[in-house]
C-alpha cells in the first residue's frame, strides 16, 4: 500500500476484502476516513499516543497504547499502515472467537515468543492500570497489578491451562502459559 495515494486501486480494493471481513464499500469508507487523520497513508505511534490520550484525558495510555500499536504494526516498520490498520479492525470487530484470541494473546506477548509469562501480563495490566486507573475501584485482593495478575494466574492454575517449566537450576522457576492448552480449552 503506497503512502500518500489517495484513492485504492482495484487490485488493492480486491486483496483488502479479501483478507479482511468488510466488502468494498467498507474498505472505501475506511480508507476515506484513514486518510482524513493521516494525509500520508499511516499512523504514527505518537499520533496512535494521542487517540488513546482523547479516551483517557486524565490516565498516561502510553504504555497500553504502545502494546496495542505492536499489534497492529505487522510488519515492524514502525508505523500502521492502512492495510495494517484495516486488519486489525476487521478481526477485533468481525473476526471469529478464535482470530480475537490471537489478537489479544499477541498484545500481552509482548517478546513475540509465543508465551505469555508473568512478567508480560504485569506489564499489560500495570498499563491498563495507568490507562485507567484512577477511575477504577479495584477489590482488595485485586487492587495492584501483581495481586491482579496472580490471580488470574491462579485461575488458570485450577483450570490447568498454563505449566510450569524448571529452567536452568533448582530454584529457577518460570510459568509460562500454554497458549494452545488455553485455546483447546475453549
Ligand atoms: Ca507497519
Ligand atoms: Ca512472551
Amino acid at each position: 500500500m503506497g503512502r500518500g495515494s489517495s484513492k485504492l486501486s482495484g487490485e488493492q480494493i480486491k486483496e483488502l476484502t479479501e483478507i479482511t471481513y468488510f466488502d468494498k464499500k467498507e474498505v472505501q469508507q475506511w480508507h476515506k476516513d484513514f486518510l482524513k487523520d493521516c494525509p500520508n497513508g499511516s499512523l504514527r505511534r505518537d499520533q496512535f499516543e494521542a487517540i488513546y490520550q482523547q479516551f483517557f484525558p486524565h490516565g498516561d495510555p502510553s504504555k497500553f497504547a504502545l502494546a496495542v500499536f505492536n499489534v497492529f504494526d505487522q510488519n515492524k516498520d514502525g508505523v500502521i499502515e492502512f492495510k495494517e490498520f484495516l486488519h486489525a479492525l476487521s478481526v477485533t470487530s468481525r473476526g471469529t472467537l478464535d482470530e480475537k484470541l490471537d489478537w489479544a494473546f499477541s498484545l500481552y506477548d509482548l517478546d513475540d515468543d509465543g508465551y505469555i509469562d508473568r512478567l508480560e501480563m504485569i506489564s499489560v495490566v500495570e498499563a491498563i492500570h495507568a490507562m485507567v486507573g484512577s477511575f477504577l475501584q479495584m477489590p482488595d485482593d485485586d487492587d495492584s497489578p501483581e495481586k491482579r495478575v496472580d490471580k488470574i494466574f491462579d485461575q488458570m492454575d485450577m483450570k490447568r491451562e498454563w505449566r510450569n517449566k524448571f529452567s536452568g537450576g533448582e530454584t529457577n522457576v518460570e510459568t509460562r502459559l500454554n497458549y494452545n492448552a488455553m485455546i483447546d480449552d475453549c
